[in-house]
């Protein structure tokens, strides 16, 4: 039998897909007559409004013979709002074909579709179509592609045997070089090893519609197509990646097996495997044996979902990357009951995951997520031939999301009478884009492995909310560090309260941080609209490259809030005259430009929202007691022990005063120790004109190690202060700092200089024991006639800034000078701000590594207290 071999086509909108699909399936002897697009009769796109709008909506396969393969192709949708169906085929490709169109060059989907073919690991070969509409030569568009995809994509059209040729494939990879300078000529199957390690991402350049090339591609995948080996004997495992339906309404799961092989009738779990079909087109045999390596569609299982594991690997789906921005209501007809419609169109979530599908009760509306304009009128349309209603959909709103910056313990205790739970986890910051994750750190001593088991499935089994918005969190790490259960009164559900309460207490006591989708944007408009055009871009928010002028057109890429964007193609069309034109891919999910907005406008309260609640419920003489989620953890009845004391600023500023009442005895040790202490600084009036003066002292590396620190005090004598005082300076920008910590933030808010006067107490304790010259900012840029001025207090200077000049202005300038002789680090959580002070060649040390720097050395100091004060008892 012929080996199994499954590709997929991937290309950005109307490069050509489905057309080169059909070219192969053609030559390859399946179809007997070549269909095109256009004439609304290729094999691939047999839905209706595929047929009659010309593009590809769903993911589709043929099978076919060619090379000694048994090949499965799937042929994918290009359209970004298909996105996500496209990214459920490529975890079950063994390759793909990524195609490029000629005269569109490489666009933005194309790259975001680099990048998933990255993160999916799959080897990829790259087939460069309309060939006959592109005036340009073969290596403009090879340039091009090796500069923005890899430099290790290699033309295949050339002689293979040349010289040439082997030297290019030899730079792929370091030992092949090596035997290659040994003159051993390179061998297919040290080819077909590159490819399979996305080393080598062979070319070939052609015209699918006028079928120039397809062969010879074609012949260069078989010939050098990666070969995966598969399991046959072993136990019985799939992915699943695509749910259906056929003609007469029978649920299909797609699978591919990754291990053993599959018959009809077969037991999974309680459910049976029906038939076993392998479709091509519309059409599909049916089969006696499914084998791994081989992708089919099963019929009989009623819930298995695209991105899961079936048989003996249970592994959960990690979620697709391509999300929806968009959140709609869905207008329904007069008189339809909404939530009857609910249940019933819930069924699209099996298709189609990204829908989130949910059901809003204070407005009674069904909510949708989708991708964009073209994805709701596949929608209408679905629904109308499936369900036989017409909708309509509200207007979009942007989907937010939420995340936190700190690492923080959230606990839940559920223990009204007779029932017990109590679950403690660890909740930190993530990767961007990492999504949320699960993991266990719990002894079994703790909590048996069954109730760590439920524990982990409780945290999955729902989408968390976050307490800013009430949005859906992510890229956060949440780990099951302690837990307790009752030998007699824990039952199930109990820990499923005791879990959701826990990530909701964790929540409230982080730092939380609104996310909003950003996109990549492409303009290409006239020359004469760049001005008009980069100050909108500027206007909202949007970062903008240096505009490429070629001609009579200007370029302008970079990256812009979603939210700011939805409008604007019919705003550049007015003011280009039609001819500016816009492409944007998703980037990402960042930091909110305008968080408090978005927040007030939720109107969300977190401890109001009944269906997530962060307290826990604790016994009490027989009754249920509430304790609100800041009770909660002094109340456990176990301690992690993981996380001996929360890094929030709450902790530092207890730990400060007890340092603060404790500055006089530390003094004390210090001075038995090493002497007296010389005042650290005596100047009272200093710019950064001023401290850019002294001479500059070598530039030794930045050492925290308290050891050094104390010697340094040591040596800290009214001679050598000069040389101490220049060697590296810390600039703070105040407010923004303040803003950035919860507590002082708060106090802020009902008083700005009680705020201001604690973190002057902080920084002096934090200068105390630091080498650097700390100088915090704060703008007075308010104040009328404000003059800049600078004062000195325990080692601490404390600049105000002059009428006009905001802190970050200063801080730029001081930066830019200071750093022409001196490491400077600036301590800011403004974005912007970092850009400035990395260009300007300072050192940047965010809000968050700042307060925890803080915190460091606060411990230090106070395990020095420690071990002095053991060392001075007799
Ligand atoms: N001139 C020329 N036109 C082509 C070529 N290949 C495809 N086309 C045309 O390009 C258009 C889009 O082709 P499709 O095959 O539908 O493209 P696709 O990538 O499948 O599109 P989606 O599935 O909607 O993303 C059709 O009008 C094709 O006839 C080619 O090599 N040369
Ligand atoms: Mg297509």
């Amino acid at each position: 039998m012929n080996k199994n071999m499954t590709i997929g086509i991937l290309a950005h909108v109307d490069a050509g897909k489905t057309t080169i699909s059909e070219g192969i399936l053609y030559i390859a002897g399946a179809l007997r007559k070549m269909g095109r697009v256009d004439h609304r009769d290729t094999f691939l796109d047999n839905y209706d409004l595929e047929r009659d709008r010309g593009i590809t909506i769903f993911s589709k396969q043929a099978i076919f013979e060619y090379g000694g393969y048994h090949f499965t192709l799937l042929d994918t949708p290009g359209h970004a709002d298909f996105s996500a169906e496209m990214e459920r085929t490529l975890s079950v490709l063994d390759a793909a074909v990524l195609l490029i169109s000629a005269p569109d060059g490489i666009t933005g989907q194309t790259r975001t579709l680099w990048k998933l073919l990255k993160h999916y690991h799959v080897p990829t070969f790259i087939f460069v179509n309309k060939m006959d509409q592109y005036q340009g030569g073969k290596e403009t568009l090879l340039k091009d592609i090796k500069s923005y995809l890899s430099s290790n994509c290699i033309d295949f059209s050339s002689d293979l045997a040349s010289p040439e040729f082997q030297e290019e494939l030899a730079v792929c990879d370091e030992e092949l070089l090596t035997s290659f300078l040994d003159g051993k000529e390179i061998t297919n199957d040290q080819i077909k090893e590159l490819i399979s390690k996305r080393k080598c991402f062979p070319c070939a350049f052609g015209s699918a519609l006028k079928m120039e090339g397809i062969e010879s591609f074609l012949s260069l995948v078989a010939s050098f197509a990666p070969v995966k080996k598969y399991d046959e004997n072993g136990e019985f495992s799939a992915k699943v990646f695509k749910i259906s339906r056929d003609a007469t309404g029978n649920r299909l799961t797609h699978i591919k097996i990754t291990s053993g092989s599959l018959a009809p009738k077969t037991l999974l779990g309680d459910e049976k495997i029906d038939q076993i079909r392998f479709y091509s087109g519309e059409k599909y045999d049916t089969a006696t044996k499914a084998v791994a390596g081989q992708i089919c569609a099963v019929t009989g299982l009623s819930s298995a979902l695209p991105g899961e594991m079936i048989g003996s690997s249970k592994a959960l789906s990690a979620g697709s990357i391509m999300q929806p921005i968009l959140s709609c209501s869905v207008l329904l007809p007069d008189g339809k009951d909404p939530i009857a419609f609910y249940k019933e169109l819930k069924v699209l979530e099996e298709e189609d995951p990204t829908l989130q599908l949910s059901f809003n009760n204070k407005a009674q509306v069904i909510e949708i997520k989708v991708m964009g304009e073209v994805q709701k009128e596949v929608l209408k349309h679905m629904v109308k031939q499936r369900f036989g209603t017409e909708i309509d959909f509200g207007p979009g709103h942007i989907v937010y999301k939420e995340t936190i910056s700190n690492k923080v313990e959230g606990v839940g205790h559920f223990e009204p009478l007779r029932h017990y739970a109590e679950v403690h986890l660890l909740l930190e910051p993530a990767a961007p884009g990492s999504g949320i994750s699960f993991a266990t750190k719990c002894s079994t001593d703790k909590l048996s492995l069954n109730w760590q088991r439920l524990v982990l499935t409780h945290l999955q089994e729902k989408k968390h909310l976050g307490v800013l918005t009430g949005s859906e969190i992510t890229d956060i790490k949440i780990t099951l560090i302690a837990g307790k259960a009752h030998e007699k009164h824990t039952e199930g559900g109990d820990f499923r309260q005791a879990t959701y309460r826990a990530v909701r207490q964790g929540l409230m006591s982080a730092k939380s941080v609104l996310l909003e989708p950003v996109l990549d944007y492409r303009l290409e408009i006239p020359a004469d609209a760049v001005g008009r055009a980069l100050t909108d871009m500027q206007r909202m928010n949007g970062t903008t490259s240096l505009p490429d002028i070629i001609g009579e057109k200007a370029l302008i890429t970079g990256t812009v809030p979603a939210a700011c964007f939805l409008d604007y193609a019919s705003e550049l069309s007015s003011y280009t005259r039609g001819e500016g034109q816009i492409f944007t891919t998703f980037r990402g999910y960042e930091p909110c430009h305008n968080e408090e907005e978005v927040i007030e406008s939720f109107g969300y309260d977190p401890e109001l929202d009944m269906d997530n609640p962060s307290s826990s419920v604790f016994c009490s003489h027989g009754s249920s007691l509430i304790i609100p989620w800041d009770e909660a953890p002094e109340k456990m009845h176990v301690d992690s022990g993981l996380f001996p004391k929360e890094r929030t600023a709450a902790v530092i500023e207890k730990e400060f005063v007890k340092y603060k009442n404790s500055e006089e005895e530390l003094k004390a040790i210090f001075e038995r120790t090493y002497g007296k202490i010389a005042p650290r600084y005596v100047e009272t009036a200093v710019t950064y004109d001023s401290l850019n003066q002294a001479d500059a002292p070598e530039n030794d590396n930045r050492d925290y190690d308290l050891e050094a620190a104390k010697k340094e005090k040591h040596q800290n004598t009214a001679s050598s202060l000069k040389n101490e005082l220049n060697k590296e300076y810390l600039l703070v920008d105040g407010y923004n700092i303040i803003y950035a910590s919860s507590d002082l933030s708060d106090l802020a808010k009902t008083d700005l200089k009680a705020a201001r006067d604690k973190l002057i107490d902080i920084l002096i304790n934090f200068q105390g024991f630091r080498r650097e010259q700390v100088i915090v900012v704060f703008d007075a840029y308010k104040v009328a006639g404000g003059k800049e001025h600078t004062e000195e207090m325990s080692g601490l200077l404390i600049v105000y800034t002059k009428e006009a000049e905001t802190a970050d202005q200063y801080i730029e300038k001081a930066a830019h000078e200071i750093s022409k002789k001196y490491k400077v680090t600036v301590a800011t959580s403004d974005a912007i701000e970092q850009v400035i002070v990395l260009s300007s060649g300072a050192y940047r040390l965010s809000a968050r590594d700042f307060w925890d720097e803080i915190e460091r050395t606060n411990i230090l100091i106070s395990e020095s207290i420690a071990s002095k004060t053991k060392k001075d008892l007799p």
